[in-house]
């Protein structure tokens, strides 16, 4: 079953925004695998972010990103990295969907809330970058697939 890597950042979390968040991923049907509330070190959130290492924005980024908790998560089901991405909207607030939870919550391309991975190697790194074996929770959910 396909996983991706979701971080609530610290902006999320100053606004108050964790359980609004949550819900979106809960109520579309996802599964919850794995999730710790962090602060973020400056190596895991270089790591994290190494393939922006030579953009003009990777300091402020990097500044941002370990400037307070975040709540990271791992994520399970069928697609759940390409669907995440799509209810997460578009990278710039300003042009992400009305609906998606930049759209809805945001303005500001550096204040952008969530991170979700974008690809299934990127998740395979992101989920082992930040959480070990033993935290992640395998268990189905004893519901039919396809109602929630
Ligand atoms: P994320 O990795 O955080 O989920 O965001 P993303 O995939 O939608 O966007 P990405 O291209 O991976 O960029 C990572 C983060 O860098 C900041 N950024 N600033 N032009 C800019 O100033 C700029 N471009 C990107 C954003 O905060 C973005 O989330
Ligand atoms: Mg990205």
């Amino acid at each position: 079953m396909e996983r991706t890597f979701l971080a609530i950042k610290p902006d999320g979390v100053q606004r108050r925004l964790v359980g609004e968040i949550i819900r979106r991923f809960e109520t579309k049907g996802f599964t919850l695998i794995a999730l710790k509330f962090q602060k973020v070190s400056r190596e895991l959130a270089e790591q994290h972010y190494a393939v922006h290492r030579e953009r003009p924005f990777f300091p402020s980024l990097v500044e941002f990103i370990t400037s307070g908790p975040v709540v990271a998560m791992v994520w399970e089901g069928d697609g759940v990295i390409a669907s995440a991405r799509k209810i997460i909207g578009a990278t710039n607030p300003l042009n992400s969907e009305p609906g998606t939870i930049r759209g809805d919550f945001g303005i500001n391309v550096g204040r952008n809330l969530i991170h979700g991975s974008d690809a299934p190697e990127t998740a395979q790194y992101e989920i082992a970058l930040w959480f070990k074996d033993e935290e992640l929770v395998a268990w189905q959910p004893q519901l039919t697939p396809w109602l929630h």
